[in-house]
């Protein structure tokens, strides 16, 4: 079927087609977690919500598998390089004791996703150490087990885990479509510039559709 996207049509067989929502997670997109103690606006990540869960919704009805990331470390931080735990001065550092338990800490309620777009029993979810979602996991494996060759993308911040995951997924072979107003920037410029630049130069990276045009190709409208 054909996604009306930018900067041109994307064909995707929902056959071979997943869904990888990004680091939805209380941490990043509730007041008093680590992205509002790096000095962030989380309202304008919270304001995707709806947009990512009517997607998520059109995706397991079409019958696409969905995948749930979350950026979160071992307990004992062993997997969290101490140049990211020390960077800047932030007023909480991965681990530290937040008010939604350790910081960005597998397993603590801020590095659960947000309630609205949980994840079903049966759907995958990845915790994951870095930004981009194939660097230490079982990723790449697991779609390669689904015969997966085109990725839809949502979550969060565009710019950062989403892009970083989507230039992983391009370079591994598949082909990236990520859902405009599912996804957000704590920076509103930095979202347009990423996703200008990944649809630059004949989709260099990949392609992007609001998320209306993806459900309405998945489940289309009798006439
Ligand atoms: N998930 C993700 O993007 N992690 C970040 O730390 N993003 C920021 O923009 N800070």
């Amino acid at each position: 079927m054909k996604i009306d996207a930018q900067p041109f049509p994307l064909d995707l067989d929902p056959a071979t087609t997943a869904l990888i929502v990004i680091d939805m997670q209380r941490d990043f997109i509730e007041p008093g977690g680590f992205g509002a103690s790096l000095g962030n606006n989380v309202a304008l990540l919270q304001a995707i919500v709806p947009a990512t869960a009517r997607l998520i919704a059109g995706c397991r009805a079409a019958g696409i598998p969905v995948i749930h990331t979350r950026e979160c470390h071992l307990p004992d931080l062993s997997d969290c390089p101490p140049a990211k735990r020390l960077r800047g001065a932030p007023s909480l550092r991965i681990g530290d004791p937040g008010p939604m338990g350790r910081v960005l800490i597998a397993g603590e309620p801020g590095a659960e996703i947000v309630p609205d777009l949980a994840a079903l029993p049966d759907e995958k979810v990845i915790d994951k150490p870095g930004k981009g979602a194939f660097y230490a996991t079982d990723l790449g494996p697991h779609l390669a087990g689904l015969g997966t060759k085109t990725l839809i993308f949502a979550g969060v911040t565009t710019e950062v885990c989403v892009q970083t995951t989507m230039r992983e997924a391009n370079d591994r072979g598949f082909e990236c479509l990520l859902a405009e107003d599912a996804t957000e920037s704590y920076f509103p410029e930095f979202k347009a510039a990423a996703l200008a630049m990944i649809r630059a130069q004949g989709a260099i990276v990949g392609w992007t559709a609001p998320v209306d045009a993806i459900l309405s190709a998945l489940a289309p409208v009798d006439a």
